[in-house]
């Protein structure tokens, strides 16, 4: 079975995309496996490399939205895209708006290592 970890790299993690064009969130979306069903509203990709986003979880803590205490927000930037559902759209055709930003991330991690798990938000 997929670990936590691992669902995360799947959903969240594109360290070496350099162009980002407009189909990418459409591509990535259903490329990592995320059209299983339904349509995942949100998702953010982050161009960074791995270790870097891992070493988010060191970072400072803050609330989760759910309330729980384990998410981090990165002390620096990263390069992120956003992929939003866009209105009207459909299952199976799911169309996404790509939207490239330089953003702050809140990640959740758990574990030993203690790794991030869940995609928070972005400030
Ligand atoms: P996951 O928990 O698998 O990382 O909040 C529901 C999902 O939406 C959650 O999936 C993360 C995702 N999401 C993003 O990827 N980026 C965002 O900016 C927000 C708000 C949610």
């Amino acid at each position: 079975k997929e670990s936590r970890a691992k669902k995360f790299q799947r959903q969240h993690m594109d360290p070496d995309t350099s162009a980002i064009s407009s189909g990418y969130c459409n591509q990535m979306m259903k490329r990592r496996n995320m059209i299983d069903g339904w349509c995942k509203p949100v998702n953010t990709f982050v161009h960074e490399p791995l270790p870097d986003v891992q070493a988010v979880c060191l970072q400072g803590s803050v609330v989760c939205k759910n309330g729980q205490p384990n998410c981090h927000q990165s002390s620096s930037r990263m390069h992120i895209t956003d992929c939003r559902l866009r209105n009207g759209s459909k299952y199976p055709k799911c169309q996404y708006q790509t939207m490239q930003k330089e953003k702050s991330i809140i990640v959740a991690c758990e574990g030993d290592p203690y790794v991030p798990v869940h995609f928070d938000a972005s400030v």
